[in-house]
């Protein structure tokens, strides 16, 4: 694939929550328990409302979408304590300690740019291993007069730097930062933390990507990964199991591409985990065997589905349907975003293309050895001694 220079950069600055961080999760969290408190059912669904805010605009929008008879102050009070004593658990978000890592080996400046107090963002940080040596600049949202969208935070992190806005690629997952970013002159990466509104971001965002895995630095003149191999990204292994179940009969009648199913329901945190995309690896049967796999994760996009769905396709020839049969899958490594096309047949040969990686890697010594991982065919257990 041609990779065409976008512009050069020579510094990162990142956003923080929802960038790096899974905050929302933890956050989610919180919000049910003092929601409950008052009666009311966090859902999730405004959750769009509260991303790329400060803490009390996004308590503004919970007590107004709630009707909740209190202050935004007095609520920000009430959540911040509970919050705070659960910043340890937060987790990085799917290829963030990659990114980081990889941009600090090879020198290249980076800070954080976010809404957050200071304070908070250096507690955030602290639990993450390695994190605080990564970046030489912090702004915090108490540091400047007024937060994202307002291009303040990013121009004053530039200014800290030592750098020209134009020389700064920024990274960010929400609206307000995208268009601080694009407001201070910088170049930006949008990684968007709520999913299927990609069109939300394009008209404004330098690129917009599917997970921190996709971005390829060299297109902005940074040092490229070297972690990929024959067209694929090694993940540490991770293992779904489950019946086959019936989806929605299109997979062999319309790709010709017969995709075993396998329910979403229990493993919600495996795929929060992971970036929706396609994978590869190894799927057993118990009572056929072990074959090589390849899988998508995700919305279909070119169908557009409503609900998220779990597709290997396993690289063999059956005679016959095993729907409500044991499939185990061990998925080893990652080749792709989930993404439209603009015919089926492009769909189809994309496809293609991936069982051809998919059959040429697994051959690989690296993601070969999981043939024989006994989660293929050992008896039915819970998921969670594998996660
Ligand atoms: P559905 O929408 O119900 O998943 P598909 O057209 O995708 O229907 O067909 C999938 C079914 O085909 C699987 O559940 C399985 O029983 C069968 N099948 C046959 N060969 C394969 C294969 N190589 N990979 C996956 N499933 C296969
Ligand atoms: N669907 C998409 O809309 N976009 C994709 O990029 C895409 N990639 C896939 C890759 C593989 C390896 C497989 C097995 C399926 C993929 N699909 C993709 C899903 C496909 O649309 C789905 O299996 C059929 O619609 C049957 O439900
Ligand atoms: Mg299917």
């Amino acid at each position: 694939m041609a990779k065409p220079l976008k512009k050069l950069v020579s510094c990162v600055v990142l956003d923080l929550d929802g960038t790096l961080l899974n905050t929302d999760g933890v956050l989610s969290e919180v919000l049910k328990g003092i929601l409950g408190k008052y009666g009311k059912e966090w859902d999730g669904r405004e959750a769009q409302k509260t991303i790329g805010k400060t803490s009390l605009e996004a308590a503004a929008a919970i007590v107004e979408e709630y009707g909740l008879p209190c202050g935004n102050d007095e609520f920000l009070a009430e959540l911040y304590p509970v919050f705070s004593a659960q910043l340890c658990n937060i987790k990085p978000l799917p290829g963030a300690n990659r990114l980081l890592k990889h941009l600090s080996c090879h020198g290249v400046p980076m800070a954080l740019a976010s809404n957050s107090l200071r304070g908070s963002i250096e507690s955030k940080i602290s639990y993450q291993q390695g994190w605080k040596d990564y970046f030489s600049v912090i702004v915090g949202g108490d540091e400047v007069t007024a937060g994202k969208p307002s291009p303040e935070i990013f121009l004053e992190a530039a200014k800290r730097l030592n750098r020209e806005p134009s020389s700064c690629l920024v990274i960010e997952d929400s609206i307000p930062g995208l268009t601080a970013g694009k407001a201070a002159g910088m170049e930006v990466v949008v990684v968007p933390s709520v999913p299927k509104q990609t069109d939300l971001y394009t008209p404004a965002a330098d690129e917009v990507i599917n997970s921190l895995l996709d971005l390829q630095p060299e297109k902005w003149g940074l040092p490229p990964f070297q972690d990929w191999i024959e067209g694929t990204l090694p993940t540490e292994p991770w293992y779904i199991g489950g019946p086959v179940i019936k989806g929605f009969g299109r997979g062999s009648k319309v790709l010709g591409i017969p995709t075993a199913n396998l329910s979403t329901k229990g493993h919600s945190s495996l795929l929060s985990e992971h970036p929706l995309g396609v994978y590869f690896g190894w799927a057993g049967l118990s009572t056929r065997g072990v074959y090589k796999m390849v899988m998508s994760t995700g919305w279909n996009p070119y169908f557009n589905n409503t609900e998220k769905t779990i597709e290997p396709w396993l690289l063999h020839e059956f005679n016959e349907d095993f729907y409500g049969e044991e499939l185990r899958l061990v998925i080893v490594g990652y080749i792709r975003p989930e993404v439209n096309f603009s015919s089926l047949e492009s769909l189809i040969e994309k496809i293609h293309e991936d069982r051809r990686i998919a059959e040429r890697a697994l051959d690989l010594p690296l993601y070969s050895k999981y043939r024989d991982d006994p989660y293929l065919n050992s008896p039915l257990h819970s998921e969670s001694n594998h996660s």
